[in-house]
């Protein structure tokens, strides 16, 4: 499992080394010897991912009982644990004869999508190509007979979107001596990968890498007991066929052109590199008939502006069903969430970095040459947006035309202290996020310093804290089968450790104070604001991370301060600590 969030002391190091390189919007000058591809990337920042395979005939259910989680893993151990032979047999009579790659390009160019990555071949061995190097393909082995990533691939090329294939090349359950699958009799293990290796993963990335046209990527996955050398084959065969294509780093032994985040994960802090993070509609990747837990056009567009304020690029999955078709709920939610895209495209295409190097307490902020966007994803009620950490002056603040305004408006806002306060209306112009562009003196600089507002809460991740006496790690865990979570935590406290954060507070007054923890039995607190007031607090901790009211505390003074936590009396071994929440009373 690589989560890779940078802790805390290298990510605030990096965070003031912010480079400014020009934007690109329309995507296809490259005057800086980038390739098309790695331009679709870096300044494209939105992917279409599509999980489909055999087990998309499946979708979820097998001999009438429900499989949660990852639809694509229903053939393994740990799901259905579907023998091979029986397995393979449902390919006679697999036909998604709905399958339709005109119309998946025009849902990914109106959810404002770059290009398209499809599983060309899951962990469970079946090519969605007609390969000669193995029959058990969707043209070889279904009544269906058609090559759909040659499909896809043409209909990706005609529409200028980018295509790529995913590839497991070392798992494979159905091929003998594939990882994870059928032995071969008298060999090895390694002597039968190695066969494997040569006689189908090896011919078949040929395949995919000549066959079709430019391609955008090979998204290997799960590199398992890979050696360097194997990796190292996979990636110059990608370079020799397709030289301007991107390798993703699950081919193993850090060979990749750019690094993938665990599932669903977004870093707390910017990080420096090129890096995906991926997210999917449903819980799986892979379609279920039954997984009602679709995204909202909101948590879209939420989570791509904060991949791409991180510094990454978002990819985003969708499954088609046993007919190959793109479920309605699917496509309703892209397609809503893409109008909002095409709305803001400034905000995205050629987006970099937030400034503040971390999201802010109503959203997040995208850089994009000299301007500033702002997309404000919880709006103020009371009129004003207030903006911390501005050193100098402001040039202008627009609101963007929004969903139900017309025209951009300019913005009138004061300076008070490091604050900008700017008048906004009331109701937010656009209700999945409202976007207002800022644009600063070219001498003025940005304070990452955490900041509370008098309308707004303010998370404090321990991710964003200094730790004494304790440690802060990441950690990733499976909720159900293939639902991935990650936090950063303070852990291996004891009743000296401090937690604590600078935080810069706008207005003096009375806060309530929120913790996020998991612990054991009765935990007791205590929050100090140094040089300040203190209060304590004894809780009794929750079955999983949720926020505790530690109740209200006085800050006297606007300004920064520095608020520590310690915990005084608990289990301490079972005690982790992932962030406190702030807001002011209104008294
Ligand atoms: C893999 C696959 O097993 C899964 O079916 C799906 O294709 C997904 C996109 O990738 O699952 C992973 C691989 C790596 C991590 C998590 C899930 N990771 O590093 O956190």
């Amino acid at each position: 499992m690589n989560t890779r969030i940078l802790s805390t002391a290298a990510a605030l190091l990096m965070l003031s080394a912010c480079t400014q390189t020009p934007a690109n919007t329309d995507l296809t000058d490259s005057q800086d010897g980038r390739s098309r591809q790695e331009i679709l990337f870096d300044d494209g920042n939105y992917a279409m991912f599509i999980h489909f395979g055999l087990y998309s005939k499946l979708e979820g259910e097998w001999k009438g009982k429900l499989y949660f989680g990852n639809a694509e893993w229903i053939m393994n151990q740990n799901q259905a644990a579907i023998p091979v032979e029986e397995y393979m047999a449902e390919a006679a009579d697999f036909n998604p004869c709905d399958f339709d790659a005109k119309a998946i390009v025009d849902l990914a160019k109106a959810a404002g999508m770059k290009y398209i990555v499809i599983t060309s071949k899951h962990h469970e061995g079946f090519a969605m190509f007609d390969s000669d190097a193995c029959n058990f393909n969707i043209h070889d082995a279904t009544p269906l007979k058609r090559d759909l990533m040659k499909e896809l691939a043409d209909a990706c090329h005609e529409a200028g979107l980018g295509i790529g294939f995913y590839y497991s090349q070392w798992q494979d359950w159905t091929a003998p001596g594939g990882g994870s699958g059928p032995e071969i009799p008298g060999m090895t293990r390694e002597e039968a990968f190695e066969k494997y290796f040569r006689e189908k993963c090896i011919p078949q990335v040929n395949e995919l890498t000549t066959k079709y046209g430019e391609i955008q990527v090979i998204w290997f996955d799960t590199p398992g007991s890979l050696s360097p050398e194997f990796s190292k084959e996979l990636v110059d065969l990608v370079r020799k066929n397709q030289p301007g294509a991107l390798v993703s780093s699950r081919v193993g032994n850090d060979m990749g052109d750019y690094e993938t985040l665990g599932d669903m994960q977004v870093p707390v802090v910017n990080m420096p590199g090129r890096w995906e993070g991926i997210d999917v509609v449903q819980v799986g990747w892979g379609f279920s008939r039954f997984d009602s837990e679709w995204k909202s056009p909101e948590y879209i567009v939420r989570t791509l502006v904060s991949t791409v304020a991180r510094g990454g690029t978002f990819m985003f999955n969708i499954g088609p069903d046993a007919r190959g078709r793109i479920p309605e709920e699917a496509q309703m939610t892209l397609r809503k969430s893409g109008e909002w895209v095409h709305r803001y495209p400034q905000a995205i295409y050629g987006a970099q970095a937030s400034p503040w190097g971390h999201a802010l307490p109503w959203g997040d902020a995208v850089r994009h040459g000299e301007k500033i966007y702002m997309v404000v994803y919880d709006w103020p009620s009371d009129g004003r947006l207030w903006v911390p950490g501005i050193k100098g002056q402001v040039k202008s603040a627009r609101l963007l035309a929004g969903a139900s305004m017309p025209k951009a408006k300019a913005l009138k806002y004061r300076n008070e202290g490091e604050w900008i306060g700017i008048a906004v209306p009331v109701q937010a112009p656009d209700p999945i996020a409202s976007v207002i562009e800022l644009t600063l003196d070219p001498d003025a600089s940005i304070d990452k310093t955490l900041a509370a507002a008098p309308n707004c809460a303010a998370e404090l991740p321990v991710a964003l804290a200094q730790a004494d006496g304790c440690s802060i790690e990441d950690k990733a865990w499976m909720v159900k089968f293939g639902e991935w979570k990650f936090k950063t935590v303070a852990q291996g406290m004891n009743a000296a450790s401090k937690v604590s954060w600078d935080l810069n507070v706008k207005e003096p007054g009375f806060y309530q104070v929120d913790v996020e923890y998991l612990g054991k039995g009765l935990v007791d607190f205590r929050l100090t604001d140094k040089g300040g007031a203190s209060i304590v607090d004894r809780k009794k901790a929750g079955s999983d991370y949720g926020f505790q009211s530690l109740g209200w505390i006085r800050i006297d003074s606007a300004g920064t301060h520095t608020l520590e936590l310690n915990v005084t009396d608990a289990d301490y071994e079972a005690l982790k600590l992932a962030s406190i929440r702030i807001s002011k009373v209104n008294l």
